[in-house]
């Protein structure tokens, strides 16, 4: 019987070497690029990769499985994937990472850093402003779930409050409270921080828009590590001038790259950071994939799979 092929699709060539090859047996191939993956996706059961060109779905006929290697899976649920195959995700590996994101950032805005480094560059003694604590602030998760927990726990073990919102806002030990989506108003409105987390679906696109963004606090900051198009960017752009929120720190845009005209680089309430809150490692992930590869040959049920109707 022919061996299972996998097809690892990532310019660094860590991520196929990380492959623990079972007894059994696959076959491991490697592309690199999109040319590259055209020529050998034919043949793929398995493919392990980070934003797979979905024009080759048409070619993918003996595929099964797909391992995505990022946090999101928006790029992979699309209409080209035959409806057969599993997507699995790998809960675990971003969200250490993303809570240290975001206690960076709201740590930022508490310890006035900028103020500070502005004043130092100014060889200026600047101590009428003091910090604030975050110990005692809300932060509100929109999206609270594996990654969104991991954020809970750091946030409450600086003494923040921590309030969630989710499709059903079922209870999670980590929030005070939950919220169904139907009732993120309630959330937001409380909230010092909101951390955006939501996956990218038909549901959440444009969500916070001027509606939600309205109730927010005008000392509030919005914290978007979840993809630029959950929030209407007009909105969001109109509610920084006006000085409605205080500011926001983004990750990820509508256009990535974040274009070099576009206005936000230039906002004084506005962080920019190109796509890194949840770094991607070929160390990191390997174990999740490796796992889940020993259970497929086993023909045992594979973990971390993604509701594909749910879009996570
Ligand atoms: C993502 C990632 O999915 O960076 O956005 O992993």
């Amino acid at each position: 019987m022919a061996r299972p092929s996998v097809l690892v699709y990532h310019a660094d060539r860590r991520y196929a070497e990380l492959v623990r090859v079972p007894k059994r047996g696959v076959s491991v191939r490697i592309a690199a690029t999109p040319s590259e993956a055209a020529g050998a996706i034919a043949d793929t059961e398995i493919l392990y990769a980070w934003k797979f060109p979905a024009p080759l779905y048409a070619r993918a006929g003996r595929l099964k499985w797909l391992q995505v290697m990022g946090a999101g899976v928006d790029w992979a649920l699309v209409p080209e994937l035959p409806p057969h195959v599993q997507v699995t995700r790998a809960p675990g590996v971003f969200g250490p990472w993303m809570a240290e994101y975001v206690v960076a950032w709201c740590s930022w805005v508490t310890q006035r850093m900028k103020v500070y480094r502005d004043a130092q560059r100014q060889r200026r003694w600047d101590d009428h402003v003091l910090p604030d604590r975050l110990g005692g602030k809300t932060v509100t998760i929109v999206g609270l779930g594996d990654i969104g927990r991991d954020i809970a726990r750091a946030a409450r073990a600086l003494g923040m409050r921590v309030l969630g919102v989710s499709r059903r806002g079922r209870p999670v030990r980590e929030a005070t409270r939950m919220y169904p989506v139907a009732a993120m108003a309630r959330a937001l409105r409380e909230a010092d921080f909101v951390v955006l987390l939501l996956p990218l679906t038909p549901e959440t696109r444009g969500i916070i828009g001027a509606d939600a963004l309205s109730v927010m606090k005008s000392s509030a900051w919005l914290i978007n590590i979840a993809r630029g198009a959950v929030v209407n960017e007009s909105a969001l752009m109109e509610a920084l001038e006006q000085r409605r929120i205080a500011g926001a720190v983004l990750d990820v845009f509508d256009r990535e790259p974040l274009p070099p005209s576009h206005p936000l680089w230039k906002m004084d309430n506005v962080v920019v950071t190109p796509h890194i809150s949840g770094p991607s490692t070929a160390d990191a992930i390997a174990p999740v994939f490796n796992d889940n590869l020993a259970r497929y040959l086993a023909g045992r049920p594979l973990r971390h799979v993604v509701d594909r109707r749910q879009g996570y």
